[in-house]
């Protein structure tokens, strides 16, 4: 939500799209992507929906898209529907659309600038009184409100009475609001049928707040800390605080109700159960080029990926597209891509991976994270890219966030020496331009025992388990470059520096643990999650599905991820949400 002024923006798109020394394919706009694509890979599920929306009348829609971050995820979604979409280009476009879409992105005060620049809050205020079919997604929801405090107070369009609001974070809840809620009901939206209790994907910092003004446009609520608004329906006008396009099957049947209203039901909509914000269990997929140069999936022993044999192979997995569809199906409630030899070479120059991205996200409608190689880069012919542009390479592939591990390290260690936030880093960067909930810190840890906790300047706990030597205290080093090199800041340090200069979540590795199935690192995952305001995802050590419910309920991790236990197939996803449930962990089903 939070972003950078339109026109700078598109002064940076703009450059980063004629840039003439990048490959074209790599420099795809996501509205000429699909003549582009070369891998078209189809799934069963993909034709049959085809299927019936080609028979169908009315299979195009319209989407506002004002250029202002990524709508990849639901072009993708609307296509896998099998929907054309026509793009507003002028205010008439709104006018004449049979059915608009409007996915808001960026902040607030920009969106509103933008409409008012080019006279599209007048068509969109013309074309909602008219009671056409309209959806708007998060961003786009809150426009229609009176104004926002996002930068505010801003106006908005003023078509719904009351006020947008930031989530409150002192009463220990975590800011953005990221993962899943199911929806308490407050009336028929059509949109919704069926939806009852199954969870939705929300991630925002900032909500529409219900008020007797308000209550009749209400047809959904949702608690974090407070009641906000999820949903709102009168009429054809409809919105939606959550994203339909990145809540699996659910989320895409909400986008066809809407899509095309005769395949809704005449189902009364089903009261949800009280929904907090859900555990969330992540598939992470190292990906790296083998020694015969195919992209694979890989996985590591304290990160060594190659085999213990005389060739040392690098350990293959499986492939990165196909894995990730599967997790999809298998429900995973998010994707993690991390390109591990992205430190020594330069994503831009990796098309396969560029590539996967692409194609895993045509068919994963849960968020995708993608990590690996995200600075500063000047290649062999003097062309210098930035951080910026190489994480927009990732959202423009059909990335929802990027992860920066060793970029993220210097630029924590900059930030605790100077004390100054220069506003270059490419953690800052990235997430003035796409919002912090868009950049995740990947974070190597090594664990080194100490005698006594005033060995190191550095924050030392006291373990649970001594170590080797009977040392009962140690502190986490971070790490770059895979592990390889370890670096003078620990792992609570770089959590602190990197929430305050723009990560809006922490992906929490364990170099000790990573491989090894014996569970997280508890002591590591409580001292971060406890020091920071930002969601936390546990990471390194999954075997047995008692380690999830382990470190949720020995720590406030928000999410925990696993690679190997899923890639050998030793423990389903579902068993993992199973067992969480049974524990009495709310998970989404
Ligand atoms: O430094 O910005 O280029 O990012 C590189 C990224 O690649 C970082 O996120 C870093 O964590 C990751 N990475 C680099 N080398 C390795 C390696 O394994 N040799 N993988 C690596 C990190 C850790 C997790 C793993 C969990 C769960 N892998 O991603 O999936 O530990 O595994 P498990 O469940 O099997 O225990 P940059």
């Amino acid at each position: 939500m939070e972003g950078m002024p339109y026109a700078s923006f598109m002064s940076f798109a703009t450059k980063s799209l004629s840039c003439s020394s990048l490959s074209p394919s790599s420099i795809i706009n996501p509205r000429q992507k699909s003549q582009k694509s070369t891998l078209k890979s189809v799934s069963p599920r993909k034709l049959v929906i085809r299927a019936s929306s080609a028979s169908s009348s009315g299979s195009v829609v319209t989407l506002l898209d004002y250029g202002a971050g990524n709508v990849r995820s639901l072009r993708n979604a609307i296509h896998y529907l099998g929907f054309e979409i026509e793009d507003v280009q002028t205010p008439k476009d709104i006018l004449n659309a049979e059915r608009l879409i409007f996915p808001g992105v960026g902040a607030f005060a920009s969106a509103m600038d933008v409409l008012l620049k080019t006279g599209m809050d007048e068509a969109l205020r013309t074309y909602i009184k008219n009671d056409r079919p309209f959806l708007g997604i998060c961003l786009g929801l809150q426009l229609l409100f009176e104004y926002s405090e996002e930068n505010g107070p801003v106006n908005g369009l003023g078509l719904i009475p009351g006020v947008v609001g930031r989530f409150n974070s002192s009463n220990g809840f975590r800011v953005p609001h990221i993962g899943w809620n199911a929806l308490q009901i407050a009336k028929d939206s059509e949109i919704l049928e069926d939806v009852g209790d199954q969870h939705v994907y929300f991630v925002h910092s900032y909500r529409a707040i219900p008020s007797d003004n308000n209550t009749e446009w209400i047809s959904s609520t949702c608690n974090y800390g407070d009641d906000f608004i999820a949903s709102i329906r009168r009429g054809n006008v409809h919105g939606v605080q959550f994203h339909p396009e990145k809540s699996g099957d659910v989320g895409l049947s909400i986008l066809r109700r809407f899509l095309q209203p005769n395949s809704r039901g005449t189902k009364k909509p089903t009261q949800g159960k009280a929904s907090k914000l859900a555990k969330r269990v992540i598939a992470c997929l190292d990906v790296r080029t083998n020694d015969k140069g195919d992209l694979v999936v890989t996985k590591g022993d304290q990160y060594d990926v190659r085999e213990n044999t005389k060739e040392k192979e690098v350990r293959n997995l499986g492939k990165p597209v196909e894995l990730a569809g599967q997790y999809y199906k298998d429900g995973a409630d998010e994707v993690s891509f991390l390109n591990i030899t992205g430190f020594r070479d330069f994503p831009l120059g990796d098309l396969p991976m560029l590539q996967v991205l692409r194609h895993a996200s045509e068919n994963v409608f849960v968020p995708l994270t993608v990590g690996g190689g995200i600075r500063d880069f000047t290649d062999a012919n003097g062309r210098y890219y930035s951080s910026l542009e190489v994480a927009s390479e990732y959202f423009r592939s059909g990335a929802d966030k990027i992860s920066i591990g060793s970029d993220a390290v210097y630029a924590a260690e900059e930030y605790l020496k100077t004390k100054v936030k220069t506003g270059k880093s490419s953690l800052e960067q990235i997430s003035r331009v796409y919002g912090n909930q868009a950049v995740v810190v990947s974070i190597d840890p090594r664990r080194v025992y100490l005698k006594s906790p005033g060995d190191v300047e550095f924050k030392t706990i006291r373990v649970t388990k001594p170590g080797p030597n009977g040392e009962e205290y140690a502190w986490y080093q971070c790490t770059v470059n895979g592990g390889r090199e370890g670096r003078p800041i620990g792992a609570y340090e770089l959590a602190k520096a990197v929430g305050e200069l723009g990560a809006g979540e922490i992906l929490l590795n364990c170099i000790d643990c990573d491989g090894q199935g014996k569970g997280f690192d508890i002591d590591l995952i409580k001292l971060i999650s406890d020091a920071v305001s930002i969601p936390v995802i546990a990471s390194s050590g999954a075997g047995a599905v008692e380690h999830f419910s382990e470190v949720f309920t020995k720590s406030n991790a928000s999410a925990a991820l696993a690679a190997g236990i899923f890639h050998r197939k030793e423990v389903p996803i579902q068993s993992v949400k199973g067992h969480l449930l049974k524990e009495g962990i709310e998970v989404r089903i």
